[in-house]
């Protein structure tokens, strides 16, 4: 009898445990942008898997990010540090120092088994998982190359969406089912040059979408827009971005086409052909050509986004069928939004909302309210935080994210107050390094190096963020109270860098 109730005991505390430890699958895209989620109210496509973890948990309103870049956003995720104090600040010279604290590192601490397979893009390799296989820098969309755990470098034939899956999917299958897991998805859809599956092809051709009502944005009052190299107009490429080649020897010199199969390149091509030979018939000139050209980026990121959710209702398919649905957190974000036509742009890297915010869906079945809609501002930064407040482990006091598990748990009502961003990288697409705040209604902006000034802007009266109010009559108090605030921040983040520049 002594002995069957400590059998009992022991077996009730491993249960107990357990039901404190979920797994955790964090499934973080790249570029993929909230204008075209239907759960986000897109009207230009279906996003049905995406939307199923928000109709079965919450739908972040207002998630944004630190530095809208893919490298450093990873980093923000892992450690929950600004850029500042993990150290990845941009993807040109960065290189991610893997010693440093992870949220990975803590749950392997407390007998999690990790892995992060996919897109990476830290330049050194990963450290403190149980398992990683990932895509070497941004990746291929066909036959990626992936490097292993042993250091070895293999190309796996495929669509890229598809094959990470399948590893996910593998490794799952594999691990030691009596220990709690949490996995990364890393996808490289909705990236540049957006390349979907040969059978999402077509899905779009015969659409057309409505221009942004901003598309001939002027750059009036804004001196860092007026500067950027990121517009469908000048900068997107008819054969390297939209894959209409002027002939075969410039089809040939492409890296993307050039390591299909045969039978890929052929289904590829014959699409992109017969569009190819349709836009020369019509010779078009001007506006109806950049016209032209952000239809065809439409079609061709939509059709990549749709590769992406397909696979996203394949990991939650996984958990359904074996079982782990109930006990499994699995979050959906993107590295950073993206600007689907807004000011005439494609890309990131501005603190202007399509690029700043992101977005962010998960699913906690018994803790998160199917149907919730969180209009707290939260961040990539307190991802770390909230998936160790979850699995009840202790959160590094240096981690400088909060976990957002009482927001939507409904215990504490009111989030963070205020944002602070802080983006670097000064090179391509021209986007000058700025810091800044965001209440959510104001937004205060810091430029400096390629462009010197502030801006200011009213999200409620110009959501859009065509006006900026910086230095005009009647906003000075608001102006000063924005300053005091984003001093603050800075001090509280301990960023030095942007200390040096306030005035
Ligand atoms: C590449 C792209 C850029 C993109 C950066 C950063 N150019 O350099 O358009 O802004 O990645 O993207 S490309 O010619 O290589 O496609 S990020 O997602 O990695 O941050
Ligand atoms: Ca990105």
């Amino acid at each position: 009898m002594k002995l069957f109730s400590m059998l009992l005991m022991a077996l009730i505390m491993v249960i107990s445990i357990q039901a404190q430890q979920p797994n955790v699958i964090i499934i973080v895209s790249d570029d993929h942008a909230y204008q075209t989620i239907s759960a986000y109210g897109s009207i230009f496509m279906q996003t049905p898997n995406i939307d199923r973890i928000a109709k079965e948990g919450v739908r972040f309103n207002k998630a944004y990010v630190t530095n809208s870049i893919c490298g450093p956003s990873r980093a923000v995720i892992l450690t929950g540090k600004y850029s500042h104090k993990n150290g990845f600040k941009d993807n040109v010279s960065a290189n991610f120092n893997g010693a440093q604290n992870t949220f990975i590192k803590e749950l392997g601490k407390a007998g999690y088994q990790t892995a992060w397979i996919g897109k990476w893009h830290l330049q050194s390799n990963p450290e403190g998982f149980s398992f990683w296989q990932v895509l070497p820098g941004q990746g291929s969309y066909y036959n990626p190359d992936f490097i292993f755990m042993n250091g070895e470098r293999k190309r796996i034939e495929g669509y890229v969406a598809n094959i990470v899956e399948d590893v996910a999917e593998d490794w799952l299958n594999k691990r030691d089912s009596t220990k709690p897991f949490c996995l990364v998805i890393g996808h490289k859809n909705t990236h540049r040059t957006w390349m979907p599956d040969t059978r999402d092809l077509r899905l779009f051709t015969n659409t057309r979408f409505p221009l942004p009502d901003n598309f001939y944005d002027n750059y009036e009052s804004r001196a860092a827009a007026a500067v950027q190299d990121m517009t469908i107009d000048k900068t997107m490429r008819m054969g390297y971005d939209l894959k209409m080649f002027e002939n075969k020897a410039e089809e040939e010199k492409e890296f993307s086409i050039k390591r299909m199969t045969a039978e890929q390149r052929r289904n590829y091509m014959e699409y992109y052909d017969s569009l190819n030979n349709d836009l020369n018939k019509k010779k078009l000139t001007g506006k109806q050509l950049i016209e032209w050209k952000y239809q065809r980026y439409m079609q061709d990121y939509l059709a990549t986004a749709a590769s992406l959710d397909r696979n996203i209702g394949r990991t939650l398919d996984y958990l359904d069928k074996n079982n782990l649905s109930k006990n499994t957190i699995v979050i959906y974000v993107s590295d950073q939004g993206f600007y689907m036509g807004e000011h005439g742009w494609f890309d990131k890297r501005f603190m202007y909302e399509e690029s700043f915010r992101t977005p962010m869906v998960m699913r906690y079945p018994g803790l998160i309210k199917a149907g919730s809609i969180n209009e707290q501002l939260v961040m990539n930064l307190d991802i770390a935080p909230t998936i160790l407040d979850a699995a009840n482990i202790q959160v590094p006091a240096d981690m400088q994210g909060k976990s957002f598990l009482p927001l939507v748990k409904g215990f504490q009502k009111k989030g963070r107050d205020a944002i602070y961003y802080h983006y670097y990288e000064n090179g391509e697409h021209a986007v000058s390094p700025h810091f800044g705040i965001s209440t959510g209604r104001y937004k205060l902006i810091r430029f400096y190096t390629r462009v010197e000034g502030w801006e200011l802007f009213d999200l409620k009266s110009d959501p859009r963020e065509m006006n900026n109010i910086y230095g005009k009559k009647g906003f000075d108090k608001i102006t000063s109270d924005l300053k005091k605030r984003l001093m603050e921040l800075i001090d509280q983040y301990e960023d030095a860098e942007a200390k040096k520049l306030m005035d």
